[in-house]
């Protein structure tokens, strides 16, 4: 749906920060030494590899979530800030060959290398369709193509996904072609540990081929699902869909955070009618602590029993439940529960209701999803159903339902559970609602002691987990373990972040007790024993707030 909708808030608006300098980048004039560092030594390894300066660097953030999992591809707001760890890619185009065949031959080719040396050197190149090739339909699409592997974990997927949409939006027809371009990459972003480092790379991939195609100026109207000049907003469009072409259906909310985050808040980002980011001011003395649990969530290669089931599951929840509280749609339309939710609520077409007001629908609808249990229950627990059943329950023919739910993903499942899914999009939607309340309010607030606030966002963020872990079962007993581990090393409230299965934890800890909670932590948690300094530092770390994604012009 996110492809479709009209961006027109105020960030998204805001064109895609081009800096000249490092200490632009950084926001002073004091560059922070490490991180220039980090930059400096980027730009002269490409210089060594690839015999000339590169032309520009790109940075884009990852980010922790700090509430609301598993929602923004139901369209409910979420609310997560980019962090300080981040990947760079270097890159610039590749000295032009001579003739008008060699010109062709190598059309935007690409030399990737990573300066991580577990990721190998690649070299690809995009093949373009022969007109006859490209369907009316899918003229402007498909005009190139790349191969992506989606079956196996690699980690220039990432740099081809954000390739894809910069060569089928900017290079579709005409006959300009793509240059070639040699790159590298740089990342602090743990991978497979929910912080998105997935996001970061599709971004900063998607941002390094804008700006060596000379793509990123500005000038001509944004034209949605195929933007000429991008601002964020556009930015963030075309990230989301080049990321689902390593195979997971993800929501926007990864690619968002990543572009539009600001360092002096954390980010409340609506999808519902349109996309839409607002800050979010953290209380004072709140410390969020990142902490991996060091279980891998292999996302991509799990999607078929794990995230895309549950893509699948609550769209079809979505109908049934539609259906039940006689809310029309069409039969070929994929509903998602936000839309119900506000059917539900007879919202104008297109008009917003207010979070108060989401709330108290949120609220109710809690009570009505009994029609998403099975009718008589084997298992009483479990209440899960089959395919069939659930075919049945939908009320569409098997043809149909195939088409709608089924046709455009992969899954792998013989029981689907409906009815917990929903339960945990619409507490978890609530719950992101209450959290920027309690923020809000915080900051609203001339009482400097914000105890009682933190408190609340702490079982919020309890509450969530407990959610995650029971009802959306995209937990794990290292997730569970981790998150009673910091609770009972001081932190307010703690729960996983990003996707589950794997990956971090995120914790609230108060401001000066984040030494003493990081320690126990340690002491406790088996796989940290023995870490000490930067080995300790990589695996669980406080975060700040971060800026979004840029370019920095060399
Ligand atoms: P991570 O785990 O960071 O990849 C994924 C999705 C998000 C969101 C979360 C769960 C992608 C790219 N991102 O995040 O859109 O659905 O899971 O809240 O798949
Ligand atoms: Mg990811």
């Amino acid at each position: 749906q996110i492809a479709f909708l009209i961006w027109k808030t105020m960030i998204a608006q805001q064109p895609i920060p081009v800096y000249e300098s490092l200490s632009e980048v950084f926001g002073s004039l004091e560059v922070s030494l490490p991180h220039a560092t980090r930059w400096n030594n980027l730009a002269e390894e490409f210089e060594k590899r690839f015999g000339r300066k590169p032309a520009y660097i790109a940075r884009a953030p990852g980010r922790v979530n700090l509430i609301g999992e598993h929602i923004d591809y139901a369209l409910f707001g979420v609310l997560p800030a980019a962090i300080e760890r981040d990947i760079l890619i270097a890159c610039g185009p590749r000295s032009l060959p001579e003739t008008d065949a060699h010109k062709t031959s190598t059309a935007g080719s690409v030399v990737a290398e990573n300066l991580n040396s577990k990721y190998t050197r690649q070299v690809f190149a995009p093949a373009a369709k022969k007109p006859e090739e490209v369907s009316e339909a899918q003229a402007h699409a498909e005009a190139w193509h790349l191969d992506i592997n989606t079956k196996e974990l690699r980690w220039e997927s990432y740099v081809k996904a954000g390739y894809y949409g910069v060569l089928n939006h900017h290079f579709s027809g005409g006959s300009e072609l793509p240059v070639p371009v040699d790159l590298l990459v740089t990342g602090s972003v743990p991978a497979g540990s929910g912080l998105s480092s997935s996001a970061a790379m599709v971004v900063a991939s998607t941002l390094s081929f804008l700006a060596v195609n000379g793509k990123l100026g500005s000038g001509s109207e944004v034209e949605v699902g195929r933007p000429a000049n991008l601002n964020k907003g556009g930015l963030v469009q075309l990230a989301v869909l080049n990321e689902k072409r390593v195979g997971v259906n993800s929501g926007g909310m990864d690619q968002a955070a990543s572009v539009m985050s600001d360092p002096s808040s954390a980010l409340y980002i609506s999808f519902y009618p349109t996309l839409s980011a607002s800050g979010v001011p953290l209380p004072t003395h709140a410390v969020f602590v990142c902490a991996n649990s060091l279980v891998v969530s292999d996302k991509a290669l799990s999607a078929k029993r794990g995230y895309n089931l549950r893509v699948v599951e609550t769209l079809v929840a979505a109908r049934i439940l539609a259906n039940s509280l006689g809310v029309k749609i069409g039969e070929t339309d994929r509903v998602t529960l936000r839309e119900v939710a506000s059917k539900y609520a007879q919202e104008k077409d297109g008009d917003d209701m207010g979070p108060e007001a989401l709330e108290q629908t949120l609220k109710k609808l809690e009570d009505k999803l009994d029609v998403l249990k099975p009718k008589i229950s084997s298992d009483s627990g479990q209440l899960g159903v089959t395919m069939d059943k659930m075919i049945e329950m939908s009320g569409l023919s098997k043809e149909a339902f195939y088409q709608v739910y089924l046709s455009w993903v992969d899954i792998e499942a013989t029981n689907f559970q409906l009815y917990k899914r929903v339960k945990h999009v619409f507490s978890e939607a609530r719950r992101v609602l209450l959290f920027r309340r309690t923020c809000l309010e915080a900051a609203g607030s001339s009482d400097s002691n914000d105890s009682v606030y933190l408190q609340n966002l702490g079982s919020l963020m309890n509450d969530s987990q407990d959610s995650c872990s029971n009802l959306y079962e995209c937990s794990c007993p290292e997730l569970d373990q981790l998150t009673r581990i910091a609770r009972d090393a001081g932190a307010l409230g703690s729960r996983l972040t990003g996707a589950g299965w794997g990956g971090c934890t995120v914790s609230l800890v108060r401001e000066g007790e984040v030494e003493k909670f990081i320690q126990k932590v340690k002491e406790a948690y088996t796989p940290y024993k023995g870490l000490e300094g930067d080995a300790l530092n990589e695996v669980i770390f406080a975060t700040k707030p971060s800026r979004g994604a840029c370019v920095l012009k060399l």
